[in-house]
């Protein structure tokens, strides 16, 4: 007998579908995010340093130059994910051809060589306007900006991104998730918090004003950045009164809470009040909120909470992290599979009898099967699952990665 058909008895003899999960997990797309291929660069200046307070360490050789490179990279790891996914792309990532674009300016056509390249894979798309790295985005602010021709600018900018998003969507046959984050806050304590954030709900209500069907718009707050460490315009709860009140996709980033604070936690609660959340699954690690996923408590509490609430048809899990210090390739695949790994382990809990002894009162009961659950043989059930979609198994992707490190990267 095979090892997955022994894990296959193990599991059932605990009421768990091994096969159901597998299912579920070949039908959830993760939404992978284009800027840790070259480290939140974008193409559309030479020049253009990283703003908005974010940061990535590292200079691991072999860093995507151009959009080709980008691609040809994010192809390859997509070969070692297993599953169909979605590519979520920065408005900063323009196919600009050499020509001078304002970011304000941008339209459907910017974009189409990569809503083309999209559709030869197979992949969904999600989309970002970038509101960060650019001269207009410092100090001042952006959506909250108190300079009205700055604030226009960047409302201009966000429209434009919605309607790229309902064009992505429309050819792409798959609705589009459009994420507003601005980095718009200060280091040091504001006198006033106030009109920032006015100014910012006024911007949002003018930006969505016009409702489009294959675009969805999410909103995604922060707790401080590098540069905003006493005051973020968008702050958890600005974004949870504007999601809750306009009907908006609330995007809850892994990294930007208290380190005590838990995420997982909040899906249920936010999830009676807004329709839909966009996950940026991330770590946080100190002051770093973009730190590669692993499968660790917090991830896989998360997906405990998906699972066990039935909400992954109202999730759309993106990926948002940056290392600069590790094969960026490998960064991906790291991540992707500890996200991918955290929701099979969801789903393979022995969630009736939990139910059963938590229904029960039986507290010593529901702690001991959750211990006993995390040595369950789900390797087998991973390894089976990777296997079914063509691609390595857990120890042997990374021959691949060095593989192409050594004929595709090494040149660059
Ligand atoms: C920044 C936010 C945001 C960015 C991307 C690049 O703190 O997490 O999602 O990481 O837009
Ligand atoms: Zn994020």
């Amino acid at each position: 007998m095979n090892t997955y058909d022994l894990a296959c008895e193990r599991y059932a003899e605990l009421g768990v579908d091994t096969e159901a999960a597998l299912h579920t997990l070949t039908v959830t797309p993760l939404s992978l995010h284009c800027w840790q291929g070259d480290d939140v660069g974008g193409f559309e200046a030479a020049d253009r340093e990283l703003g908005g307070g974010l940061a990535v360490t590292g200079n691991y050789p072999g860093k995507a130059r151009n959009i080709s490179e980008l691609r040809q990279d994010f192809a390859k790891a997509l070969t070692l994910i297993p599953g169909r996914h979605r590519v979520n792309l920065h408005a900063c990532y323009a196919d600009l051809g050499g020509r001078q674009v304002g970011r304000d300016e941008y339209s459907v056509s910017e974009f189409q060589s990569w809503i083309d390249w999209a559709k030869a894979l197979g992949l969904g798309m999600d989309f970002n306007p970038t509101l960060f790295s650019h001269p207009l985005a410092d100090d001042g602010g952006t959506l909250s900006a108190a300079d009205a021709g700055v604030r226009k600018f960047w409302i201009r900018h966000c429209l434009a991104c919605r309607i790229i998003g309902d064009a992505i969507g429309r050819q792409l046959g798959s609705p589009c998730v459009t994420n507003i984050w601005i980095p718009d806050g200060s280091k040091d304590l504001p006198a006033d918090r106030l009109a920032p954030r006015l100014r910012l709900a006024a911007a949002l209500d003018e930006i969505f004003a016009a409702p489009l069907t294959l675009n969805l718009d999410a909103v995604e707050s922060k707790l401080f950045g590098i540069g905003s460490e006493s005051y973020v315009v968008g702050s958890h709860e600005f974004y949870l009164g504007y999601a809750v009140k306009n009907q908006k996709l609330l995007c809850l980033d892994a990294g930007h809470f208290h380190p005590t604070e838990s995420v997982a936690d909040k899906i249920s609660a936010v999830l009676q009040f807004v329709p839909e959340i966009l996950l940026h699954v991330s770590r946080g690690v100190r002051w770093d909120s973009d730190h590669v996923v692993i499968l660790d408590d917090a991830t896989q509490a998360i997906m405990q909470e998906l699972t066990r609430g039935a909400f992954l048809p109202r999730t759309h899990i993106g990926l948002d992290f940056f290392d600069a210090s590790i094969n960026r390739l490998a960064a991906w695949v790291i991540g992707a599979r500890a996200t991918q790994q955290a929701l099979l382990l969801a789903l393979l809990e022995p969630i009736t009898k939990l139910r059963a002894a938590e229904a029960d009162g039986d507290r010593t009961t529901r702690l001991a099967l959750l211990e006993a659950a995390k040595t369950l043989p789900c390797g087998a059930v991973w390894e089976e699952f990777c296997r079914r979609h063509d691609t390595p198994a857990d120890h042997h992707w990374l021959d691949e990665v060095k593989r192409y490190e050594k004929t595709a990267l090494a040149s660059r």
